[in-house]
């Protein structure tokens, strides 16, 4: 529980913590969800990236991963965490929203902003308010922002203006780039949440006119702050990785969405939240606003499915080539799309394009609830990697000596290599045609993909030949996606 010391800090300054409340056993099943459930990838510029992938929302986001990942869910619904909101919110709470902020090192600021309103849109539309609150109340959508690893002065803590929530702040529209605007300096947030939109939403505010703390906090440690506390976190300039997650709380007299009951299921970050939800923490819900689920509709099939499906999406299990590579793209495609409806491809014209057919319709008629079940099994016994995201925290050095090779160096690999294969000369190779106009057999394919990760010194996930269908598209891709050599 709060000391009445603690109250008063919240009332006064706007924010409270650091608040011990999470146990590290905890903090590390939901960083071990997170990990399993994303990758860590290289920018161009050399930037490190996570990624995550929501199963609900159906799309890469660092956004509401407590709509699928039960220990997420937990975390926030925690007992002793509840407790201490009521003491500070009341008693009826609604969990609504939770967001990963990963800084890797190297990665900016995030500006001064509050939480108030959404803000990341440029032309954000007044009349599609993702909160609407209610005229009788203050508003009320409390964060409370979790340290997963130690957030200190050189890895990124938050900072806060004191006294700031007690004033009220013009936001300007349209006034900032989207690359530079509140969250330009993560990445991950960079490109899924701006990168629709032209403009970010400023606020008139002169840091130099408040007094700003610093809040250092250790892993598992929370820090709670209320809707309108003006709050930023520094630039990551300490090779250490500082991962941490948000949730937000309103009162159940809040409207979550209220837009979607039109039938408008796309947020202003182009986020489909049709299937979103509120998780009532504590106390009753006496007006029905919003859609309240005590978990997600997912049955259990689903779920393992899901999960194992992340497995093979970040590369996180070791797919031998071959039947094996083909039954999980067929069981895949039979489980998300039905009977395969595609007419057979000519083998001779098309021969990869025949193989993955094939893979495909051989579960003619099998149902999809089955399909997910035998995908599981296969995945859930592959050899698993070593998440990319704990390789990087153990070794906790970022090697940007070790060079990678270009997009050009991977193309003259491929060319030499399918010269080599096909027995012709290089000049008669074309990087614009697909791989399966060369006639490769599956075989040959996934050869070509293990010579090539060999190569490169990092494994890669035979589906790439699918996905990438031709030198030029592979190689750019591998070039822009390698990871840092750990
Ligand atoms: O974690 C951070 O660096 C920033 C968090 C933040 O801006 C927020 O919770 O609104």
């Amino acid at each position: 529980m709060f000391a009445q010391t603690q109250i008063k800090h919240f009332q006064e300054k706007g924010w409270v913590g650091p608040v011990d409340i999470f146990s590290s056993t905890e903090i590390t099943a939901v960083k071990e969800c997170l990990e399993a459930n994303s990758r860590t990838i290289e920018e161009a510029d050399g930037q490190q990236v996570i990624t995550f992938y929501n199963n609900v929302i159906n799309l890469e986001t660092p956004r509401d991963h407590h709509l699928f990942h039960k220990p997420i869910a937990e975390l926030f619904k925690h007992s002793k965490l509840i407790q201490h909101l009521n003491q500070i919110a009341g008693e009826n709470l609604l969990l609504w929203y939770t967001n990963v902020f990963c800084k890797m090192p190297g990665q900016g600021e995030i500006k001064w902003h509050q939480a108030k309103e959404f803000y990341t849109s440029s032309d954000i539309d007044f009349e599609k308010k993702t909160l609407v609150y209610s005229q009788d109340e203050n508003p009320l959508n409390l964060t409370v922002w979790v340290a997963l690893e130690d957030a200190d002065l050189e890895n990124g803590c938050m900072r806060f203006a004191n006294g700031s929530h007690k004033q009220i702040f013009k936001i300007l529209k349209g006034s900032v780039p989207a690359s530079e605007g509140v969250f330009a300096g993560i990445s991950a947030h960079k490109t899924v949440w701006q990168k629709e939109q032209q403009y970010s939403l400023s606020y008139e505010f002169e840091e130099n006119d408040w007094e700003i703390e610093l809040v250092p906090v250790k892993a598992g440690q929370a820090i709670i702050f209320t809707e309108s506390t003006m709050h930023s976190s520094l630039p990551n300039l300490s090779q250490r990785r500082r991962l941490a997650i948000i949730g937000r709380y309103v009162r159940p007299s809040t409207q979550v969405y209220p837009y979607r009951w039109k039938g408008d299921f796309i947020d202003e970050n182009a986020h489909n939240i049709k299937r979103h939800f509120c998780i009532l923490v504590s106390g009753r819900d006496d007006y029905g606003h919003n859609v309240v689920r005590d978990w997600n509709d997912l049955d259990e099939t689903e779920v393992e499915f899901q999960i194992m499906s992340n497995l093979v999406r970040f590369g996180h299990v070791n797919i031998p080539e071959g039947k094996l590579q083909l039954e999980i793209y067929g069981l895949d495609k039979q489980a998300l799309e039905g009977d395969c409806q595609d007419q057979e491809p000519n083998p001779i014209l098309h021969p990869r394009k025949y193989i993955q057919w094939q893979a495909w319709n051989q579960y003619k008629g099998l149902s999809s609830t089955e399909a997910m079940k035998r995908y599981s099994q296969l995945v859930a016994i592959l050899p698993r990697k070593e998440t990319q995201a704990s390789t990087y925290n153990k070794t906790n050095t970022r090697k940007i000596d070790q060079e990678l090779p270009t997009a050009a160096d991977i193309q003259a690999w491929l060319i030499s290599y399918l010269a080599e294969l096909l027995e012709i000369t290089p000049d008669n190779i074309e990087v614009k045609i697909p791989f399966e106009r060369y006639g490769l057999s599956s075989l040959e394919g996934t050869g070509l993909i293990g010579d090539l990760g060999d190569w490169l010194g990092y494994n890669i996930v035979p589906t790439l030949l699918y996905e990438y269908p031709t030198i030029e598209a592979l190689a750019q891709h591998l070039a822009k996606e390698l990871p840092v050599k750990a």
